[in-house]
Formats: structure tokens, sequence, C-alpha cells
């Protein structure tokens, strides 16, 4: 850096002398007037001195700065500026960059648009460096293909109870944080309890349950809420670890209870039935939001079984909701896959699974169905055009030979919109034959993007 201390260090008094030794022009003999040593020629001396240390250190130091903050950073010179906190043994930038704005740009080669409860996030991928990518919120004023920059800000900011320097501008490391959230969801699903969420008006959040099953009493039940301590890969361990999860905040042991022992949740059974039901739903407030752009805080909401002595920590967990909350409220990725469920029961044909519940409507497209007898495995697709009629309609999708069987699938559409969403059904029909009754039949209800289970399937037997 250029100090102002280079202009005033040189003494006032510098002699002639001085000057002959640092001039390059040492062995040419001084003009007659710099020789007799006037007050306005030693001035002049002096300036020139000052001009031929200062120039150099100048243009050395400008030449720093457009290479540290002006000129244009590639993708690849932001990844060079990742460094392992040695305090908090996880990764941010280097702590110098700090309140800094660079410039990054280079080709813009690939985009990843994921909806959020906060707006479309995207993700943008240049040329240099496709580890780290760009973050835009909103409309993305990019195009795929041509060459792009944009302001990158780091600044100091706290993840859990972490501080380290992070960009709102980069992806890295933060944005795998609501991806824990996706797959904490499917976790919960699975066991049975699916959970809608979003902020409250007071900067709370709501937890509604969107479905239960099977029922369970509200007074075998609890619940407690923990915040994150750490960042990134060694949250991603602790959400693992469920109880252990960070910091213990509030719980409530008997959810016939409304109102937390903190006070920080309140939970309404809004059917008033006894049961977690559709519709009931947790407030969760004194929710701390970080105050920096790049800043996260995460919370485990979890509803547990209480045993028989009324311990709450007991292993069996109900559902659990993983939170992630940054400057601008809870971000929840919208693209997660819907999640369901479906029941069983016989009919003069054979047996008919239908849809009960489900977060979503899926298109008929991205649906598939699938059935095994524990040795053989069949399926079908259904189309969405052919159910797509406008009014309650059936699609006939072939026989399949499973095991003995030759098993006809049938689908309902019940408003005939296209979509799978609740109240439509599933039709499995032996041609001969019937079902067995020593046989465990497993349905398999895919989504065909990601090709993982999203609801809830029933096993039945003939
Ligand atoms: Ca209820
Ligand atoms: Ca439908």
């Amino acid at each position: 850096m250029v100090e102002r201390g280079h202009l005033v260090a040189i003494p006032k008094d510098s002699g002639s002398s001085d000057v002959s030794v640092l001039s390059p022009q040492t062995n040419e003999k001084p003009p007659a007037s710099v020789l007799n040593g006037s007050e306005s020629s030693k001035a002049i001396q002096r300036k020139i001195l000052v001009i031929m240390i200062v120039v150099p250190v100048v243009l050395a130091s400008g030449l720093f700065l457009w290479a540290t903050y002006v000129r244009e950073w590639s993708t690849y010179d932001v990844a060079k500026q990742v460094i392992s906190d040695p305090s908090i043994g996880s990764p941010g930038f280097t702590h110098s960059l700090a309140g800094k704005t660079v410039t990054v740009g280079g080709k813009f080669t690939n985009i990843e648009t994921i909806k959020t409860s906060q707006g479309d996030l995207s993700f943008l991928t240049l040329n240099n460096f496709s580890e780290i990518r760009l973050v835009v919120w909103g409309d993305v004023p990019y195009k795929i293909g041509k060459r792009m920059s944009m302001e990158v800000h780091f600044e100091w900011a706290t993840c859990n109870e972490e501080r380290h320097v992070y960009s709102p501008q980069i992806d890295f490391p933060w944005f795998v944080l609501p991806a824990i959230g996706t797959v904490e969801d499917a976790v919960s699903v699975t066991s049975g309890m699916v959970f809608s969420v979003e902020d409250t008006a007071t900067g709370g959040i709501y937890v509604r349950i969107f479905d239960q099953y099977p029922p369970v009493t509200l007074a075998n039940a609890n619940c407690s809420l923990s915040a994150g301590t750490s960042s990134f890969a060694s949250e991603y361990v602790d959400v693992l670890s469920g109880w252990g999860f960070g910091r213990k905040l509030d719980s409530i042991d008997n959810m016939t209870k409304t109102t937390s022992v903190n006070g920080s949740i309140t939970f309404s059974d809004a059917d008033n039935n006894g049961l977690f039901s559709r519709g009931d739903f947790f407030e969760l407030n004194g929710i701390e939001r970080p105050q920096e752009d790049s800043g996260v805080r995460t919370y485990l909401l979890i509803v547990g079984r209480t045993n028989a002595t009324g311990t709450m920590y007991d292993p069996g967990w109900i559902g659990m909701t993983y939170l992630v909350v940054m400057h601008r409220g809870l971000v929840v990725y919208e693209s997660e896959p819907p999640a369901g469920r479906f029941s069983v029961a016989p009919d003069p044909d054979g047996m008919k699974l239908t849809c009960q519940s489900l977060t979503k409507p899926v298109s008929w497209d991205n649906v598939s169905i699938g059935l095994m007898d524990g040795m053989t495995f069949v399926s079908w697709d259904p189309s969405s055009g052919a159910l797509n009629q406008g009014l309650s309609c059936e699609a006939y999708l072939g026989a399949q030979r499973l095991g003995s069987l030759d098993v006809m699938c049938t689908v309902g559409d019940v408003s005939g919109n296209g979509m799978l969403d609740e109240g439509d059904y599933y039709l499995f029909a032996p041609m001969s034959g019937t079902f067995s009754s020593t046989t465990n039949y497993s349905t398999y209800i895919l989504y065909e993007p990601t090709m993982a289970s999203f609801a809830r399937a029933p096993i039945f037997s003939g």
C-alpha cells in the first residue's frame, strides 16, 4: 500500500550529495544553478527525489490493487481463496477478503434454478471452474453461452455458532444446507409424518402437519427444538445424529400441553381429536435470523414417542424437520419430490390403492407403479394425456406376469386432470385366479425424475 509516510520521510535538509548518490545522472556534472544551491533548486531536487522513490511504489502497489480487486476474477481465482479456518476447522474464504467486492466473470456455461420459499435461487456455472458457482436470487439477467461478470461481495458472517468469511454471491459452502432439509424431510415422510413449513408474519415459523400415518396419540408424544451449532460438513454429521443435534432450545414433554418449557414452541391440535392429524401445527417463535446475507441458522424440530417411563428422548422418533433460516427468512427447496400415502382395500376385481395424501400434484408422466410378490417385480407407466379428460376417467395399462398370475393394472383419475392427486387410484386385478393369502405383495410408487419412492404404499395379501 502507498502510505503518506513515504512522502514525508524525506528529510527537509536532504543534501545534494544524497541526491547525487540516488540520481542516475551521478557522473554528469550538475547544472551550475543546482551547484549554486539556491533554495528553489533544492526544492526541485527534493521533488524529483520524491517522485523517483514514490512512482515505482505507486505503480507496484497499484498493480497489486489491480491484481487483487480490480481485474476480473475467474471462479478459479475465487476457489483459491477458500481456506479452512483453523479455529473452527470449517471452510470459508480468506479473512482479508472481508468487506471487499471483486468482479467475477467468464463464459456463462450452465445454470441450475431451484424454486425456494424465498423465490427462485439460481446457481450459475462459468467456464473456468465448475465447483464454485455464482448465486442469483430472482431473475437472472445473463445469457447462457455469453460472457458475463458480476460483483461478488465478501463479508464476515455466522453459520450457527461459527464465524467465517462468506459471500452471498457464491454458493460455496452454504448451499448444501437447504439440501440437508430435503433429505431430512424424506426420512420423516418414510416414518409417516409429513410436514409443511412457512414463515409466520412475526418472524417465527409454522410447522404444519400435512399427514401422519399411522395415527399417534398426542399423550404419547413429545417434541424438542434444537439450534445448529456448526457449519457445513460438521453440521451434516450433527443432523444425522438426530437427538444429539446442536444445542437444545426448548421442548414439550407431552403434546397434550400446548406450550413449551421456555415458551418458544406452541402446538395446536387444530381438529381437537387428540391425535397428530392434518392441519395441526407448531408455531416456533424467537427464531434468530442472521444479520448478514450469507449468514445461516439451522434448527431441528423432532417429534418423538414418549416411552412408558415418560422419558422424552426415546429413540423412537415420529417425525423431524430441519429448518434453514437465512437473513431473508426460512429457505425451503420446493423442488423436493412430493410426499404422500396410499391406502389399500379389496375391490370386487382385485385390490384398490387409493391416494390418501400428497403434498403436491404430480403429472402421471412422472409416476410409475411397481408391484412385487417377493420374487418378481413388474411395473406400469401411466400417461398424463390419457387421463387428462376433464372428468373422472380410467386408463388400462395392460397385464403383466407376476409369478403365476397375470395382473391387469387400471389407473383412475377422479377429476380427470392428468395429475396424480388425492382420491386417484390404482386397481390391480388378476386376470385369472386370485392374489395369494400367503404372499406379501409390496407396492412401489416411484417419482421418475429421482427414481425414488415418494409415497408410503401399502403391502397386501390376497
Ligand atoms: Ca389433531
Ligand atoms: Ca387427478
